[in-house]
């Protein structure tokens, strides 16, 4: 099995309800290690630019305006096939189609407000790590 690092953001929804830990423990009970944290409100322009791959489609306007209402918590996450594991811990990007028991499922109340980001390849990974991190 491969150690990965994923990168993982608590949306301004659940940052909103307070819930960072209970997502915190979720990871930890999976086997992920939080290994970098910054809590922060993104700009507009960092918020553009994390969701560029986004920026021909319908929602991107909403999609950047939601992430900036609020304050956000960054982390990377490591562990054994990182990227996957948080994906499944997140659930369906539709809460309403969110498996039982997973993050979506328990803390978003909308496609827009879903709680939680999480990249969706290795590869992306990296991207989004070092745009955050360095
Ligand atoms: P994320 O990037 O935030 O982890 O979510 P995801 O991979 O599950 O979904 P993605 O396709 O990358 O979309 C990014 C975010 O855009 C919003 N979205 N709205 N109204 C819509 O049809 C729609 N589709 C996507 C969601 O908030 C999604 O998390
Ligand atoms: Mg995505």
């Amino acid at each position: 099995m491969a150690i990965e690092r994923t990168l993982s953001i608590i949306k301004p929804d659940a940052v909103a309800k307070n819930v960072i830990g209970q997502i915190y423990t979720r990871f930890e009970n999976a086997g992920l290690k939080i290994v970098a944290a910054q809590y922060k409100q993104l700009t507009q322009a960092e918020a553009e630019g994390f969701y560029a791959v986004h920026k021909e489609r319908p929602f991107f306007k909403d999609l950047v305006a939601f992430m900036i209402s609020g304050p956000v918590m960054i982390q990377a996450l490591e562990g054994e096939n990182a990227v996957l594991k948080n994906r499944e811990l997140m659930g369906a990007t539709n809460p309403k189609e969110a498996a039982p028991g997973t993050i979506r499922a328990d803390f978003a109340e909308s496609i827009d407000a879903n709680a939680v980001h999480g990249s969706d390849s290795l590869e992306n990974a990296a991207i989004e790590i070092k745009y955050f991190f360095g």
